[in-house]
């Protein structure tokens, strides 16, 4: 029987169950099942980095529905609206269920050994021709802690190639850039149970009520119990996270620094920075200090377009609260400075001293559920168990538990992120690109490039997915993969807490998990470790979580105390988890004592506004030796700034019903139902200006291509146009709709993370025939892609709202 525990469409976030400050968050059920399900496997919500706890519900060896699980520190229960439907994904009939190698320019079927045997041959014949460094990796922020650990030492002791990135790189790489900055390593200072007992939350860039929507339900208990937190929103849009504010800032895109540094003035200016904090456990303030001085309330004003009033009453919330708990996400890291403005987050907690301490911390959010985990197992630009590439006894720590010659590790510069790895496809020194669990022909900046990338004749792309996507159309090889609940591992949230996901059913077909093809590929290629012996010494899930441990001993992300069984026993554990530390560890720096040692750190650091790396002589000569490193900077104007021919700021986000771009949460009814369609979020004023009424189709146009949308008028500032970036081509190849035909290919200086949120646009109202030039060039590209006939233009179409009546459209 069908049924649901609360129409999650409808009310998003579900009823209260206010706490008052430092009572423990009441558990709440939620539960939706397509059948009654015939047994219940342990498993965790991958929809987005909050790693709700859930069971996967079975019958007849399919999975027809998901219950909170109540016991679980995260969410007590409690499921958002992608966990409660995203789920169907798994059991659609479009599923990858066998590998297709291109032949004749077209994808058709293979066996595994087909596929496996072109990739070992052509890896083969590069590394022999051309090195390892013309293999490229671009992975996940989606895959399970095992999966990665296993292809960081295939690419770092197996193959020997710098070459190894994430998507992560366009989604947390400032999170990680940040924490390295400031406190010497990854990893995340709080907890969410501060959030339980916080006087104040400061969200950057953040539309938590939207993007977790979980942790949203945890702020609202404590928003409707006696002594509610003080919220501070920095966001340029009205969000549902906004309308909660004490205060709202709405800042011109791009402007993080600006505001930050004005905060930060204000803070020091009122006499309330902790002195004994800052002396004890910091350097750089003086610098901080003299740095912020210029930013008065009045000087931001002009810089961000924030009243000054309105930064003063956020300064005397910040200058006076006793916790404070902030989260930084997309607003900050895809935008100007992102790591610079999200140190400035780090910094504000610092000087305070409100760190380390029950309601006070800093979350510099993660996005992907298992974002956290490319990171710690080095699948990105960083190495196994927050190593430091540029020490040398780190990489002989590595070298020793692999048992290989310490110069087969890539560490002579940074390893290659991801915008660079395109870079080298884009040139042609790297000739095999492997791609798993994204898809960035939706995803990347500036898709028309990336497009051109994918369909060189000298890059061989495998793609290794569940679906046919965009991208995986232009692949030369496609691998089916296993997923969620389809296989087994673990994983860990922002809050440092790790879960375990189990199998609970068989994949569709010949699809495979990740790791198993993982694990092929090493005995296919043979890699062999010093002693002659496999290199990959493990062959399942748990034997690989045992082989990570190892690699983690006596590093921030410790795990080596953690099992399987425990992970079992009912609710994530957060790490460190060691002998000192066995059940967890709730909050990092509670002793004021940070990794930033100069045998220790992760990194030595990075110029805010070049990115020059610090020298490993320069970070000795002036060893933090476990204090906090304060770094200021000024603010810098946007790359790209409106002008006569592109009047708009664009910004891009996400809608609270879809994820990324749509593979899961575009197969299930309801959430499509309740947000069928891309759209442009313009200001009333803008849209009178162009001749624009609500639902009329516009080109929106920028330097590198064109969609055409929908008109959605209002709750935006004039001047700023939103356009969520979900929408791609697979289910609607019609017209050029995603919003990544209109970004720009730019990144921070220090993360390396690109610039989602701001590029210049123009708009005009969207009349049926397509006029030459862009929109000719962006429906060849789209016909392209999908290999179909030029779409017909859209016919004009009022815009059906949705079901839910007085929602939002940034919902
Ligand atoms: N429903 C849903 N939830 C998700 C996801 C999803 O796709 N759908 N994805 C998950 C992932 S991977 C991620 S990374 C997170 C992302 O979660 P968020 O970062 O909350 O999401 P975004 O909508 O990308 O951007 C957040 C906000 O940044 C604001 N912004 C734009 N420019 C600026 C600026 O210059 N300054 C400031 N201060 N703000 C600005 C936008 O108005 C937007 O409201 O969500 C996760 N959760
Ligand atoms: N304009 C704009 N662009 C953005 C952003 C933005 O805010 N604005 N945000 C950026 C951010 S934060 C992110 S995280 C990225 C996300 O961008 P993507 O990673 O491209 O988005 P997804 O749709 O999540 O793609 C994941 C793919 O992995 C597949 N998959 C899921 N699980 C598994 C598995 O277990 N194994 C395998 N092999 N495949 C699996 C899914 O079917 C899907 O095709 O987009 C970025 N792009
Ligand atoms: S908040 Fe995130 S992890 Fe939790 S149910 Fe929603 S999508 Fe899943
Ligand atoms: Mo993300």
């Amino acid at each position: 029987m069908p049924s649901e525990t609360r129409n999650s469409i409808e009310d998003i976030w579900g009823d209260r169950t206010p706490h008052a400050a430092g009572q423990p968050w009441p558990a709440r059920v939620d539960e939706r099942v397509t059948q009654t399900p015939e047994r219940w496997v342990r498993g965790t919500c991958v929809l987005c980095s909050n790693g709700c706890g859930l069971d996967i519900g079975v019958k007849d060896g399919r999975i027809v529905g998901v219950r909170g699980l109540a016991t679980d520190v995260t969410n007590r229960g409690r499921l958002g609206p992608k966990g409660l439907h995203g789920w169907v994904a798994n059991n659609s009939e479009d599923r990858l269920t066998t590998p297709l190698i291109r032949r004749d320019g077209q994808l058709q079927a293979a066996t595994w050994d087909e596929a496996m045997d072109l990739i070992v041959q052509r890896s083969r014949a590069l590394v022999k021709e051309h090195t390892a460094g013309s293999i490229g990796f671009y992975t996940s922020g989606q895959l399970f802690l095992e999966e990665y650990y296993t292809l960081g030492v295939i690419g770092k002791a197996g193959l020997g190639t710098p070459h190894m990135d994430g998507n992560t790189r366009l989604c947390t790489a400032t999170a990680a850039a940040a924490l390295k900055e400031s406190f010497g390593s990854d990893g995340q200072p709080g907890s969410y149970e501060d959030l339980d007992v916080t006087d104040c939350l400061l969200h950057v860039g953040h539309n938590v009520a939207s993007q977790q929507t979980v942790l949203w339900m945890r702020i609202l208990d404590r928003l409707a119990a006696p002594n509610p937190p003080r919220v501070i929103v920095i966001d340029p849009r009205q969000t549902f996270t906004a309308e909660r504010a004490t205060v709202h800032l709405a800042p011109r895109v791009g402007t993080n620094v600006a505001v930050l540094n004005g905060l930060l003035h204000l803070i020091i200016r009122a006499g309330r920075v902790d002195t004994a904090f800052v002396q004890a456990h910091t350097v750089g303030f003086d610098e901080l200090k003299s740095t912020v001085e210029t930013y008065t309330p009045e000087y931001v004003e002009e810089l961000s377009g924030v009243p000054a009033a309105d930064l003063r009453a956020a300064g005397e919330i910040l200058a006076s609260t006793e916790t404070l708990v902030s989260t930084v996400l997309q607003g900050v890291y895809q935008s100007m400075q992102a790591t610079a403005a999200a140190v400035q987050v780090n910094n504000l907690h610092l000087i305070r001293g409100l760190i380390g301490k029950p309601g006070s911390g800093i979350l510099q959010m993660n996005g992907q559920p298992t974002a956290q985990n490319t990171r710690e197992t080095g699948a990105d630009g960083d190495l196994p168990g927050f190593r430091n590439w540029s020490n040398p006894e780190h990489i002989r720590q590595l070298a020793r538990l692999w048992n290989v010659p310490v110069n087969v590790i890539p560490h002579w510069s940074p390893p290659t992120h991801a915008m660079q790895i395109w870079r080298y496809c884009e040139q042609g020194s790297i000739k095999m690109l492997w791609i798993q669990a994204t898809n960035p022909a939706v995803s990347m900046p500036d898709l028309g490039r990336v497009r051109r990338i994918l369909d060189k004749d000298d890059l061989f792309v495998i793609v290794q997915d569940a679906f046919l996507t965009e991208t995986a159309r232009h692949a030369d090889v496609v691998l089916p993969a296993a997923l969620w609940g389809e296989k087994t591992g673990t994983f860990t949230n922002v809050s440092r807490t790790v879960h375990i996901s189990c199998k609970a059913v068989e994949p569709p077909g010949q699809a495979r998990s990740d790791l198993d093809i993982f694990l092929d590929y090493a005995r296919r290629m043979d890699f062999r470790d010093g002693d002659g012996q496999p290199l990959i010494k493990w062959h399942d899930p748990e034997s690989t979580f045992e082989a990570w441990k190892a690699c983690t001993r006596g590093r921030p992300c410790d795990y080596t105390a953690l099992t399987y069984d425990k992970l079992l026993a009912g609710s994530g554990i957060p790490w460190p988890v060691n002998e000192q530390h066995p059940d967890g560890t709730k909050r990092l720096y509670e002793d004021g004592v940070f990794p930033t040692s100069a045998d220790y750190a992760e990194t030595y650091g990075q110029d805010l506004d070049t990115g020059a790396a610090v020298s490993p002589e320069e970070y000795r000569a002036n060893d933090p030796q476990g204090r906090a490193v304060i770094k200021a900077t000024h603010y810098r104007e946007p790359h790209e700034v409106p002008d006569e021919a592109y009047p708009l700021w664009l910004t891009t986000g996400r809608q609270v019903y879809h994820f990324h771009t749509r593979t899961k949460t575009g197969r299930s009814e309801e959430l499509n139902r309740a947000a069928p369609d891309a759209f442009v979020q313009l200001s009333a004023e803008d849209a009178a200006a162009a001749g624009i009424e609500d639902g009329e189709w516009v080109l929106v146009e920028s330097r590198r291509g064109v969609v055409i949308e929908r008109a959605r008028i209002g709750h935006i500032v004039p001047g700023l146009v939103f356009i969520p970036w979900h929408y791609g081509s697979w289910d609607d190849p019609s017209r050029p709709r995603a919003a990544n035909e209109l970004t720009l290919s730019e990144w921070d200086p220090v993360s390396k993370q690109p610039h989602f949120k701001y590029a210049a646009v123009r708009i005009s109202r969207y009349t049926a025939t397509p006029p030459p030039g862009l929109l000719g060039r962006a429906v060849d590209a789209v016909q392209r892609l999908v290999g179909s006939p030029a779409p017909a233009a859209p016919a004009p179409q009022p815009h059906t709202p949705r079901p839910t009546t007085g929602q939002r459209v940034d919902g």
